[in-house]
């Protein structure tokens, strides 16, 4: 919050800075006081928020060659993660934001390296986008990287990364970070490698519709499921899709299957799919939105503003904010990950869908 903020939302028929006596600011200074009436316009904006965040795009061909050479210029022991995030301009660069709650990044993990075992407060979870033979332990469950898997590492759970494939690997980790670094609550205790737990076997949640019983019977476990592979979200994306040909959103939300809640508590992750050619018409909803596409063409329109998304494509947008996904193939479907504020906005009781 910057109280020097005269943008120009303030009101003209508010006393400014400047009409008062210089010595009587430098007195209120010396104090730790501040006149609230020059900023009031500025922190409470009239009928909605005006956004740090800008629509921005970032393409995965354009970056991908500085990932990789990242990984020629600084090993993984030097990194521990080797990590180019994608950092919003409107917040400032060295901010390394998307969002106001969402950090991006995209990961490299070359054949045998060892992102080592560590803990933190934030949330993350990784989007798979390049590559195979990686996998990530989180918890004691040994969790298989392939494209479009979506894997959790929810707060203070243990999680390492290891490659033993031949090729790059390359994910996308969507964290809380800014929120968790905003609110003074950010850090991370490192760990030694996992043992790879029983009972933590991925499969133990993979039907829908039947639970183990004892997770049943305990009401609310937490985090249960750590991996969604892309076949199984994929294949109830094209179920929704051919047992309704009318519906326009064909959206999964990425849920613990033992309470029906969001996977995680500050993000929401979704899996959508366009028909070909369709233009869906996104609410105007209060929470930031992060758009990643796992196939296809798409171009998202932000506000009129126009990105063009391929494959392993990112953009991103502010609350507030209305906006198109088209789908420009007209015989191929497509595929977006999407990640929202929404669980953090339902907290806080700012969730709004605008007409
Ligand atoms: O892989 O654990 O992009 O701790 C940022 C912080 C990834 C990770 C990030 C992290 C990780």
């Amino acid at each position: 919050m910057s109280s020097s903020d005269s943008s120009g939302h303030a009101d003209a028929a508010l006393g400014r800075l400047e009409d008062l006596p210089a010595p009587y600011r430098a007195e209120l200074g010396a104090q730790n006081l501040v006149p609230l009436w020059p900023s009031l316009r500025a922190v409470l904006p009239p009928v909605k928020p005006v956004p740090k965040t800008m629509a921005t795009a970032w393409s995965y061909q354009a970056l991908r060659p500085l990932l990789m050479e990242a990984g020629a210029l600084t090993p993984i022991e030097k990194a521990e993660r080797r990590v180019l995030v994608l950092a919003n301009p409107g917040h400032g660069l060295e901010r390394m934001q998307a969002t106001p709650a969402i950090y991006l990044g995209m990961q490299l993990l070359l054949p045998g390296e060892w992102a080592p075992s560590h803990r933190h407060t934030p949330n993350a979870v990784r989007m798979v986008v390049e590559g195979e033979g990686a996998w990530t332990t989180v918890d004691g469950q040994k969790c298989t990287m392939e494209r479009g898997d979506l894997i959790l590492t929810p707060t203070g759970l243990w999680h390492e990364h290891g490659h033993d494939g031949t090729d790059p690997v390359v994910w996308l980790d969507v964290l809380d970070l800014p929120l968790m670094y905003y609110m003074e609550v950010s850090y991370h205790v490192n760990g030694t490698r996992q043992a790879v737990k029983a009972g933590r076997g991925e499969q133990r949640f993979g039907q829908g519709g039947v639970l183990p019983t004892p997770a049943f019977e305990q009401r609310h476990p937490r985090y249960p499921l750590l991996r969604y592979p892309w076949k199984d979200v994929k294949a109830a994306l094209e179920r929704l899709a051919s047992d309704d040909p009318g519906l326009q959103q064909i959206q999964v939300t990425y849920v613990n299957p033992a309470t029906g809640e969001d996977a995680e508590n500050v993000l929401a992750f979704h899996a959508l799919m366009l028909r070909p050619g369709q233009i869906l018409e996104l609410p105007v909803r209060s929470p930031a939105m992060v758009f990643h596409l796992i196939e296809g063409l798409v171009e998202a329109r932000i506000a009129e503003q126009p990105f063009t998304l391929a494959a392993a494509d990112t953009c991103c947008m502010p609350g507030y904010t209305p906006a198109q996904l088209v789908n420009r193939s007209q015989d191929q479907p497509a595929f977006v990950f999407v990640a929202d504020e929404s669980p953090l906005h339902r907290k806080l009781g700012v969730y709004e869908v605008r007409p």
